[in-house]
C-alpha cells in the first residue's frame, strides 16, 4: 500500500470524527451503546414516518448491528466506552479487514434512515427531504445543502437511489479523496 500523504489522512479522519458527533448524542465524547438507541428515538421523533413502529425498528435494529458487530470490539483501553480516537482507528480497521461485511451494516443505518426522511415515500430522496434530513441536525446553508445534495446525485435525476447512497456510504468511510463525491453523505465538513 502506498503511503497516504497528511492531506488524505486528514479528510477520512475528519468524516470518522463527524460520524462520531453523530452517533455520540449526548456529546460527551464516550460513545457507548445507549448513545444508539437514543439516536434512532430522537431521529424517529423528529419524522413523521418515525410513527411507524417498524421504521423505528430497523434503524434501532440496524444501529444496534453496528454497535455489537463493530464499535463494541474497538474499545481498546477497556474504560467502558468507545472515544474518538478509538473509533478512528476501528472504523478504519473495520473498512479495510471486514469491509463487505461492515460496508454492508453501515449501508443498512443509511438506508433505515433515508427511508425516515423518504416523506413521499417513493424509495428516493429528493433535494427537499434531504433538506429536511439536516436542517433540524445542523446549521448547513442552502447553498451546502444543494452543492452536496448535487454531488449524491451522480446521475442527474434529481432524486437519491439506493445505489447512489450505497455508493456514498462507501466512500464516506473509506476514502481518503478529498473530492469524492460521497464526502458529502452529512453534509459539509
Ligand atoms: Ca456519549
Ligand atoms: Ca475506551
Ligand atoms: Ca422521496
Ligand atoms: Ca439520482
Amino acid at each position: 500500500m502506498p503511503e497516504a500523504t497528511t492531506e488524505t489522512i486528514d479528510i477520512l479522519d475528519r468524516k470518522l470524527e463527524r460520524a462520531f458527533e453523530l452517533m455520540d448524542s449526548d456529546a460527551n465524547g464516550e460513545l457507548v451503546e445507549g448513545d444508539l438507541l437514543v439516536l434512532a428515538d430522537r431521529l424517529a421523533a423528529a419524522f413523521e414516518r418515525g410513527e411507524d413502529p417498524a421504521r423505528k425498528e430497523r434503524l434501532r435494529n440496524a444501529l444496534h448491528r453496528i454497535w455489537q458487530d463493530h464499535l463494541a470490539g474497538m474499545d481498546d483501553d477497556g474504560n467502558g466506552y468507545v472515544d474518538v480516537a478509538e473509533f478512528t482507528r476501528g472504523f478504519r480497521a473495520a473498512a479495510s479487514d471486514n469491509r463487505g461485511k461492515f460496508l454492508a451494516n453501515v449501508s443498512e443505518v443509511v438506508a433505515a434512515w433515508m427511508d425516515l426522511v423518504d416523506v413521499n415515500g417513493n424509495g428516493q430522496i429528493d433535494v427537499d427531504e434531504y433538506r429536511l434530513m439536516y436542517e433540524s441536525a445542523f446549521g448547513i446553508t442552502p447553498e451546502d445543502l444543494e452543492y452536496g445534495f448535487r454531488q449524491l446525485d451522480r446521475d442527474d435525476s434529481g432524486e437519491l437511489d439506493e445505489q447512489e447512497l450505497r455508493q456514498a456510504t462507501e466512500e464516506y468511510y473509506t476514502s481518503s479523496n478529498p473530492d469524492s463525491p460521497g464526502n458529502w453523505l452529512f453534509g459539509p465538513l
